[in-house]
């Protein structure tokens, strides 16, 4: 009402009023933005505190001392040096010769993606990466990469994080200059769980070149070269290295599997080096591949393909270890470990058992055992703020060469059991994991046909199906979308084709794709989606909100909600962004450098009748009262 009364005042509106303040004194502007941004952080805080975080309710924050940040010393980052300037002077083709000059096993660490994708529902946030991004660059300069972006990181930092991950990827990339950066990318649902048009794969990929990355590791769900092409040769155009990854699916040991043996993977392993991979993957994203079939599947390789080979893995059989040590014999070039507070069980392998396992072999990578320790006693102080997310598997579980499910999706599936009321029929649930990966045709299960074989392993159990009913019934049966969709190709083809009877069964009067998913598709028009996109965030759209949009329409209009009504979130500690506050606690928050908000919680009032409470905060001393409402 003061403002109103001055700028309607006869002397102001006759331009008689001094307001040369506005143009001489731009800082109290910058105040006013700064106070509003200090009032969405307060109303984010007063709702966690008094709601809860999605998903794991009120919880208490934890009383635990700040973490333990190792000690980088005073580098100057830009004068560090390490596989990234080998690609950045000598490109994908001289990295490729460095690699293959290298007597030791070479390191990708997979703590910053795989390992929290693994472990903690992929909820690790940016800042707590970024704090221990220095460290890493400094005390562990000889690593061969860092998986730090991709596969379900970049929808959980949208949709649940409220993060922009684009912005993860820079942040990170200015405090690791040297170490090569990698992610995983779903070939043709590049980060996605659909598949996209291909334009959208292009841009997404020049994009993230542009961004910081480096190495692509592209799969298939399905094992389907036709699925990666466009990654290939999108990643090849920007410049980067394309890893094209092989999913390992069922046992080459085992003879009663002749559809993977040995020879299978011979085959596509040279198809990719046709296509043009700099890097061939193994992906074992289950587990599955054990000691002697490793060292097997490896030496064949190896006399298979020139290009390097990268092996990957997760530790959830406890074999992992032994694994690695026999493909480390059969020569293989890179692998994929986690910092030992973050490995183990559906984790990769840690690296700092590794060190002790190669000991006395020429293979032992070249690393620091101290840095390794201190590194990871960081990760055991950070992993205790997402305690709420752990899986509750407590030891290894070998039992996954029997069922074969990925780690990931294991305790996903639990939920989705729980949600409709199955959790006690588990035991049934995992048999029919295993029986509809065959009814499939034996195929393989990763993001996102495992998904599918999920899907319909819970659809048959809920509804006391076996096969022949599937078949016998398929009329009466409202199958999942995901199999109805599985089964027209949207995920693209399995090797050997769909099993013929069943597909029909399935799709009834639906028709399989006439070709490829991601040539079907209409392209999106960027330009379109800018005119959306425009209003929605209030001020011109970058090419990265295009992409996050292209691939998440929905969680991308809910997390720009979220950045009007909150302002950026990233910067608040991860504690408080899951518990809120208690009572007299008092808390720093650098929204930018320089600008820090000094919040303190002093009472929370009691429900009024329209079922809102105020929430008496102090922002740097000055009295706040955000009301918010109480949901219970
Ligand atoms: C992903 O696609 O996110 C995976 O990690 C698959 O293993
Ligand atoms: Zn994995």
């Amino acid at each position: 009402p003061f403002l109103e009364n001055v700028v309607q005042h006869p002397k102001f509106l006759a331009g008689e009023i001094d307001t040369t303040f506005v143009d001489t004194t731009p800082e109290l502007f910058e105040f006013a933005k700064r106070l509003d941004r200090g009032n969405k952080m307060l109303s984010y805080i007063a709702n966690v505190t008094v709601n809860g975080f999605p998903g794991i309710g009120k919880v208490e924050k934890g009383d635990y001392p700040p973490p333990r940040v190792p000690e980088a010393g005073k580098k100057d980052l830009s004068r560090l040096s390490g596989t990234k300037q080998i690609l950045d002077r000598e490109g994908p083709e001289g990295l490729v010769r460095w690699i293959k000059e290298q007597k030791e096993v070479l390191i990708t660490d997979t703590t910053f993606r795989d390992a929290h994708q693994s472990l903690l529902a992929t909820r690790v946030r940016t800042i707590d990466l970024l704090r221990a991004a220095e460290p890493t660059a400094v005390l562990l300069p000889e690593l061969f990469s860092l998986e730090m972006w991709g596969g379900a990181t970049f929808d959980v930092a949208l949709r649940f994080l409220k993060e922009d991950p684009w912005e993860r990827l820079q942040l990170l990339r200015k405090k690791i200059p040297n170490i090569l950066f990698q992610m995983l990318f779903r070939g043709s649902n590049a980060v996605g769980y659909t598949n996209y048009p291909d334009n959208v794969i292009k841009e997404f990929i020049a994009y993230a070149a542009e961004a910081g990355m480096d190495i692509f590791r592209i799969f298939d769900s399905l094992n389907w070269v036709k699925g990666m092409e466009v990654a290939i040769q999108a990643v090849r155009d920007a410049g980067k290295v394309a890893e094209a990854a092989i999913c390992y699916t069922g046992d080459i040991l085992d003879p009663a599997r002749p559809k993977y043996d040995i020879r299978y993977y011979k085959d596509l392993a040279k198809e990719l080096e046709n296509l043009g991979a700099h890097i061939l993957a193994i992906k074992d994203m289950a587990g599955l591949l054990k000691p002697e079939a490793a060292y097997r599947l490896i030496s064949e390789l190896k006399e298979t393909v020139d290009i390097p080979i990268h092996l990957h893995t997760h530790d959830t059989s406890g074999n992992g270890i032994y694994m690695y040590v026999r493909a480390c014999e059969a020569g293989v070039d890179i692998i994929d470990t986690a910092i030992n507070a973050m490995s183990g069980l559906t984790s990769q392998p840690s690296i700092n058992t590794l060190m002790y396992a190669l000991e006395g072999s020429d293979r032992r990578p070249k690393l620091s055992m101290a840095a390794l320790n201190q590194i990871s006693h960081y990760w055991e102080d950070v992993r205790k703020y997402y305690r709420h997310f752990e899986s509750g598997m407590l030891a290894p579980h070998p039992e996954v060469y029997d069922h074969e499910m990925p780690g990931g999706q294991y305790s996903n599936l639990q939920q989705q059991a729980k949600a409709v009321g199955l959790l006690d029929r588990w035991e049934e649930i995992l048999d029919m994991y295993k029986r509809v990966n065959f009814l499939f045709g034996d195929i393989v299960k990763v993001t996102p046909s495992s998904k599918v074989v999920g899907d319909m392993a819970l659809f048959m159990v809920q509804n006391d199906l076996n096969e022949e009913d599937i078949i016998e019934k398929a009329d009466s049966l409202d199958f999942p979308n995901s199999v109805v969709e599985f089964f027209q190709g949207y995920i693209g083809i399995p090797p050997g084709g769909f099993p013929k009877e069943l597909q029909k069964a399935i799709l009834k009067d639906k028709k399989p794709l006439p070709k490829r998913a991601g040539e079907l598709l209409e392209p999106v028009d960027f330009e379109e989606v800018k005119k959306t996109l425009r209003p929605v965030l209030d001020r011109e759209p970058e090419k990265r909100d295009l992409l996050s949009y292209a691939m998440y329409p929905k969680v991308f209009l809910d997390y720009a909600e979220s950045l009007k009504k909150y302002g950026n979130l990233s910067v608040l500690d991860t504690q408080t962004f899951f518990c809120g506050m208690k009572i007299g606690e008092e808390i720093e928050v650098v929204i930018e450098k320089g600008k820090t908000l000094i919040v303190k919680l002093v009472s929370i009032g009691q429900p009024q009748k329209d079922g809102t409470r105020i929430v008496y905060f102090e922002l740097n001393g000055q009295p706040r009262e955000i009301v918010v409402k109480d949901e219970s």
